[in-house]
């Protein structure tokens, strides 16, 4: 049986070598890849953060820990995906202006590629007016926006604006995602939707095109 309890200390270790052996293991013994993912990587990287704010963890350490992370993703991106592929829906994803927090975003991008949408990928500390250029290049129908921090909570609202001020709202859904956020801030701010987790925001994003 798989112990997800080594897969936990080994993330917070850092040690992303043993972390992919043991991600590997649990593979090897039909251990579903979201149960690896929820129990193991995303339970080590709570903890990783429980850490980083009493102080026993710094910013060296824990981008180690996100990078031996993004590695097991990367075995696990394959394995994720979902069997209801649909249409092939362009969707624009990034984290928003003044935030580098990337793991959560690329496991939403992850899962809404598995699940057959064409999800263009910005990538980090992205100003509203990339997403709003964006949107217009690909023509997309939904946009992403992923905030870690409450400090950039703000940047998701700027973004909204940014897109209602291009003319470009009515042709797009827009979604909001992070640890911070909330269904209320979402509504606040003027989104179509929260998704609390990559499962969640795929299947939503999957209802706004269907
Ligand atoms: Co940062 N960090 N960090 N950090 N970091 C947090 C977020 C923090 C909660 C840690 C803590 O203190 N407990 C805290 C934020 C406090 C706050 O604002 N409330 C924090 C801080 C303070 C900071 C710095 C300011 C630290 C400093 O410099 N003093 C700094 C800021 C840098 C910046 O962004 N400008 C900083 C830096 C970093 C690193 C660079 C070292 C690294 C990021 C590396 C990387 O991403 N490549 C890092 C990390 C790794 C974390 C923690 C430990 C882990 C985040 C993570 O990857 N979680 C985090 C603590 C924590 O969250 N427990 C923390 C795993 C990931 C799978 O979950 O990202 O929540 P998550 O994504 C989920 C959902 O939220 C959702 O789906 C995902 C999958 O289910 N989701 C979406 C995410 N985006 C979505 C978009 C959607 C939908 C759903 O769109 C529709």
């Amino acid at each position: 049986m798989t112990d997800f309890n080594a897969m936990i200390d080994t993330l917070v270790s850092c040690d992303a070598d043993k972390l992919t052996g043991l991600v590997n293991d649990a593979l090897a013994e039909n251990t579903p890849a979201g149960d690896i993912l929820n129990k193991g990587l995303i339970a080590g990287m709570d903890i990783v953060g429980e850490k980083m704010e009493n102080g026993e963890m710094f910013i060296p350490e824990v981008l180690m820990a996100a990078q031996a992370m993004g590695s097991c993703l990367d075995i696990l991106k394959p394995l994720l995906g979902d069997d209801d592929a649909s249409s092939g829906a362009r969707v624009v994803i990034g984290t928003v202006k003044g935030d580098l927090h990337d793991i959560g975003k690329n496991l939403v991008a992850m899962m809404m590629e598995s699940a057959g949408l064409e999800v263009h990928n910005l990538g980090v500390d992205i100003p509203p007016e990339d997403f709003v250029s964006e949107i217009e290049k690909k023509d997309a129908q939904i946009v992403c926006l992923s905030a870690l921090l409450t400090t950039t909570m703000p940047a998701m609202k700027q973004t909204v604006d940014a897109i209602v001020e291009s003319g470009l709202r009515d042709q797009v859904k827009i979604m909001v995602g992070g640890a911070p956020v909330t269904q209320a801030f979402a509504d606040e701010i003027g989104a179509d939707g929260f998704a609390a987790d990559a499962g969640s925001a795929s299947k939503m994003a999957k209802s706004f095109i269907s």
